[in-house]
């Protein structure tokens, strides 16, 4: 059976190019138009305002070429304020050997407007990211499910662990920190496949735009490359991925 990518972008502010949202699915030719209008939906009715521009994107892509992963297990600590959901990352870090949390952390200043994420050596804090406005996008998956309701309501959630769990698998990535840039959403996760995708309730105020994604990278800058193809390119089907947190 023939797989289609499905990938939406959406902006504000003609000219500027302001990031609305943007979702992507992996889908039989079947489910195709119903989930293009579900993000059509999605993109003119977001928190971060109305796009006034909507990209589509459709590609075959083989069965064959597609890698499936179990979904990293999920757990959350519940924290009361951003500095103690900050200390649960450094913990977290702590815990791969990298001592450096407090240094990874303040880089996010860094990550605020960039679409897609900042690959940073978790040792030399360098950043590798080919682009550094734009970021590393990694794409080209999705949750492997029996039937996939389209909505126009994204389920930050979901695709967060479908997104963890190809990023973790990645070449060289040791671990993913994310704070979600939508102004509504405060919940954030640390990821790693030794400790699996660990929600934190608090990472910023509500109300703030400023989120971002940082994939950790060790080894030699020998492999960044394969990294990369592999965040940018590589198909991922993910199993078992929960609706909501347990
Ligand atoms: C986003 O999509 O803006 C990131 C959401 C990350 C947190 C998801 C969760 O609830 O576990
Ligand atoms: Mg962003
Ligand atoms: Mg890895
Ligand atoms: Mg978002």
């Amino acid at each position: 059976m023939a797989l289609y990518s499905l990938k939406m972008r959406a902006e504000k502010n003609a000219g500027k190019r302001e990031h609305v949202s943007g979702a992507e699915k992996i889908l039989s030719e079947e489910e195709l138009p119903e989930h293009l209008a579900a993000l059509l939906s999605r993109a003119l009715h977001h928190a971060k305002g109305k796009a006034d521009f909507v990209n589509f994107k459709v590609e075959a892509i083989a069965p064959e070429a597609v890698e499936h992963l179990p979904a990293l297990p999920v757990s959350t600590v519940e924290v009361e304020t951003p500095a103690e959901g900050r200390r649960v990352i450094i913990d977290a870090l702590e815990n791969l050997g990298l001592k450096n949390g407090e240094a990874i952390l303040a880089k996010f200043s860094e990550t605020y407007g960039m679409r897609g994420a900042m690959l940073l050596d978790a040792d030399t804090l360098e950043r590798l990211e080919p682009d550094a406005e734009r970021g590393l996008r990694a794409t080209y998956m999705d949750a492997e499910r029996a039937a996939k309701g389209a909505s126009d309501c994204k389920n930050h959630f979901a695709e967060a662990v479908v997104l963890a769990t190809k990023v973790v698998h990645a070449p060289h990535i040791v671990a993913e920190i994310c704070v979600s840039d939508d102004p509504d959403y405060v919940t954030g996760y640390v990821a790693a496949q030794s400790f699996g995708y660990r929600r934190i309730t608090k990472l910023k105020e509500a109300g703030s735009p400023d989120g971002g994604r940082i994939f950790l990278y060790r080894g030699s800058r020998d492999g960044v490359a394969d990294t990369i193809r592999y965040l940018e390119k590589q198909c991922v089907l993910v199993r078992g991925v929960p609706d909501s947190p347990a």
